[in-house]
């Protein structure tokens, strides 16, 4: 359906302009007027930017709805504060300290900037790729109800052609395909340059079949009005031809070089277009030949008025990156920075006054003034940030499964499942997800309860042949698990989107990816990229450490611990019996909808173990800060012992065989090495940091000192002089650290090899994770 609306080119073409000069107005400053206290090159994209500007006045000056959300091209960053700027809706306070400590970001950020930016960008390929998921999510919310359609709006994802690099969009791709996602535009901005120089050509024509086959619509936008008129002419289709045949490195140096230089090539490669050559001089066939449709403002708008319905599109819009800027085409311009000269003449010949270049509308005579203005405010895009909603569901206390023997990993299923049947908001608005490891890592019973999210019917084949099977595998409109491809990435693409859901579409969803631990790996960036925009999920992985047992080293996992202790916005819970768990579940729902929460990470196994008597609740308060006593040392004791997870018996055996040689032993639950160190580090900074006394003095003394953390609250009956064995299925360090809260003497055990196939005992005993072990530490500290 054809939007029949008179459109204002000109205006929307001046405003193109307005960017231009903006982004790289804000960026020069930056770089070349802004004191600088440090003598660092600030940087900033103009290039990219210039790249991009028409696409952007096009989209969010005529395109884009209420609804619409978008992810822009990092380095456009300086376009979109322009756009805002131009609304009303930036500073220019901030536009002046872009770049710099509390000014608008280098690379648009959902938590930093002031503007309301939808998704955060950085990491080339992500930003594309999580609007494809935020679509899914939108349709999640449709489909149940939670979200009425006129809210609905489009994904966008204005990305750069060197993103198509990534692999990670081509794993987007076929998920997206087998969710038959909708309402999702992606606009390469196909100037054939990336960071180091000019892009192959080979790859002409791939990017269509592959993203035809999985479904898009591809229009390619290749021509500006201009050149299309030139066709018509005599000599016409030469010129087509030439151009068509052109490699990228050649059609981006002669646009450097500029008029002369494509009026030479030209006579020489394709002389039937003299009679075009004659009838321009220098200029206008340099503008000719820049006159590409990503540039091109009727092209652009009649592109994006051709496909207002649901189908997902890729335009590939031809662009030159530096448009209109001194050094367009050069393949070294991706960092490049006009020089003063070349800023004034760029100003100049915009006919912005110097003295007048933060002037929103400098330059434009009163009329053409009004009109700009009044197509600026014609847009529809949402200009004020989205409120967070906090606190969105009661969470209820969290029932500890009953059984003498337990794995954390059979009680979280165990935990769900009764969530479910309970029912209530909490429930309704848990979605599960997972990277074909649904079943494996126990999710089924509650699949088999809320069932497969599909928005069309999917009918579970083997329930209706009647073969049996634990696993019921029905999808419809209600379901709560998204089923996703054996593709980590991917699961915590999801997971961002999930996660960003009350801020995305005003309503909270509390997301839980389940994964094998070792294969957290595989998602590592997305991970990170979700974590820094504030997506809140539960991260559950299983199983862990060679606890795993005969699967061997290719699933025992190492290192998440230590990834986990250097993410910021995740917290990492490691409990060992089911209260601790459901305690741990209770928490974190809390946590991903407080203002001050974050995502968790719990770290579970597969190891049934016996579960702990408890006298009290004491121990509740310690297990959610990161620690507890599970045998309290007396006090002045020479060691503790300190676990954390699956290995909980054999510390608590060797606890028991070394409690009457060493008078008054702790044993030390650690549920969370994370959340101690942090507390740790955190007291430090608050007794070293302001607020300041009278007089200015900012020593430890003079704040008066900060409460002692956790940590070392938890160690301070031990000792001066006492040593602790840490033992952890997983890398030493993630427990050795300890040792620097008191200067305690450490004597770590974990994982520092490789593992392999094996039954509990040999593993143990081969990597010093038995009860031997632990004594053999534990004597070590008193040699
Ligand atoms: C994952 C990742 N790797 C590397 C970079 C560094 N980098 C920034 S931009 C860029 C090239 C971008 O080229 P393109 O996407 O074509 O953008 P444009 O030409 O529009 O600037 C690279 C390699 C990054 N930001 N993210
Ligand atoms: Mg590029």
């Amino acid at each position: 359906m054809l939007k029949k609306t008179s459109v204002d080119l000109d205006a929307l073409r001046l405003l193109e302009e307005r960017l231009r000069w903006l982004s790289a107005w804000t960026i020069h400053n930056a770089n070349h007027l802004r004191p600088s206290a440090d003598g660092l090159k600030v940087g900033g994209h103009q290039a990219s930017c210039a790249s991009m500007t028409a696409i952007m006045a096009a989209l969010y000056f005529h395109a884009l709805g209420p609804n619409d959300k978008v992810a822009v091209k990092p380095h456009a960053g300086p376009v979109l504060h322009a756009v805002h700027y131009l609304l009303g809706t930036q500073g220019r306070e901030q536009l002046e300290a872009f770049r710099a400590f509390s000014g608008a970001q280098s690379y648009p950020s959902r938590t930093k900037d002031r503007i309301p930016v939808d998704f955060s960008t950085g990491s080339v390929g992500l930003g594309v790729a999580v609007t494809a998921f935020a679509s899914l999510v939108q349709d999640y919310l449709l489909a149940h109800g939670i979200m009425q359609p006129d809210a609905a709006g489009r994904m966008v994802a204005l990305m750069g052609d060197a993103e198509l690099d990534e692999g990670n969009i081509y794993e987007c791709l076929i998920e997206a395909y087998k969710h038959d996602i909708r309402n999702c535009w992606w606009i390469v901005d196909y100037n054939r340059q990336s960071l180091d120089a000019t892009t192959a050509e080979r790859m002409f024509r791939r990017f269509d079949e592959i993203f035809a086959s999985c479904g898009w619509r591809v229009v390619t936008l290749k021509y500006g009005k201009a050149l299309e008129a030139a066709f018509a002419e005599p000599g016409g289709a030469a010129l087509k031809r030439w151009i068509d045949d052109c490699p990228n490195a050649d059609y981006a140096a002669l646009t450097y070089l500029g008029g002369g230089a494509w009026r030479a090539r030209l006579a020489k490669d394709a002389p039937e277009t003299q009679a075009l050559l004659d009838a321009r001089d220098d200029d206008a066939l340099a503008a000719l030949m820049t006159n590409l449709a990503g540039h091109d403002m009727a092209a652009l708008v009649e592109a994006f008025d051709a496909a207002q319905d649901d189908v997902p599109t890729l335009f590939i819009a031809y662009t030159i990156k530096g448009f209109g800027l001194p050094f367009a085409g050069h393949k070294d311009n991706h960092a490049g920075l006009m020089n003063p000269g070349q800023i004034a003449a760029l100003r100049e010949r915009m006919g912005i006054s110097q003295g007048e270049e933060w002037e929103p509308w400098a330059g434009l005579g009163g009329n053409s003034a009004e009109a700009v203005r009044a197509v600026a405010e014609n847009s529809r895009i949402a200009r004020a940030k989205r409120e967070r909603p906090w606190r969105q569901a009661e969470v209820p206390a969290v029932p500890v499964p009953a059984g003498e023997e337990q794995s954390t990993q059979a009680a979280f299923g165990r935990i769900l499942l009764d969530l479910s049947r309970a029912g209530g908001t909490l429930a309704d608005r848990i979605v599960t997800t997972s990277p074909d490891v649904t079943v494996s890592t126990n999710l089924g019973a509650w699949v088999n309860q809320r069932g497969l999210f599909r928005r069309q019917e999917l009918a579970d084949v083997f329930a209706a042949a009647k073969i049996p099977s634990a696993q019921k595998w029905g999808g419809h409109a209600a379901g709560q698990h998204i089923e996703l491809g054996i593709a980590e990435n991917n699961l915590f693409l999801m997971l961002a989107a999930l996660g960003l859901a009350g801020d995305l579409f005003g309503t909270r969803l509390f997301p839980i990816g389940t994964v094998y631990d070792p294969f957290i790996a595989r998602g590592l960036d997305a991970l990170n990229y979700a974590c820094y925009q504030d997506a809140r999920f539960l991260l559950v992985a299983t199983p862990s450490g060679v606890t795993l047992g005969p699967e061997g080293g290719a699933h025992q996992s190492i290192n998440p611990p230590l990834i986990a202790l250097g993410q910021p916005g995740l917290r990492h819970y490691e409990p060992a019996f089911a209260d601790e768990l459901a305690l741990l579940m209770e928490e974190a729902f809390r946590l991903l909808q407080s203002p001050d929460g974050e995502s968790v990470y719990l770290r579970l196994t597969t190891r049934s173990i016996p579960q702990v008597e408890r006298t009290g609740e004491d121990w509740k308060a310690g297990a959610l800060a990161g620690g507890y006593w599970l045998r309290a040392p007396a006090p002045g004791a020479e060691a503790a012992l300190v676990y954390s997870g699956a290995i909980a018996p054999e510390a608590l055996a060797a606890w028991e065989a070394l409690k009457d040689d060493v008078p008054g032993l702790g044993l030390l639950a650690v549920t969370s090495p994370d959340l101690l160190h942090r507390g740790w580090t955190e007291s430090q900074r608050s007794r070293w940091a302001p607020p300041r006394n009278a007089e200015g003095d900012r020593s430890p003394q003079a704040n008066g000192g900060g409460d002692p953390s956790h940590v070392e609250a938890l160690l301070a009956p031990l000792a001066p002089t006492a040593g602790l064995v840490t033992l952890i299925d997983a890398a030493p360090a993630s427990l050795s650290w300890l040792g620097g809260v008191r200067g305690h003497k450490v004597s770590p055990l974990g994982l520092e090899r490789f593992g392999q196939t094996g039954s509990l005992a040999d593993l143990y005993r081969e990597y010093r994770l038995d009860v031997d072990a632990v004594v053999d530490a534990a004597a070590e500290l008193f040699l």
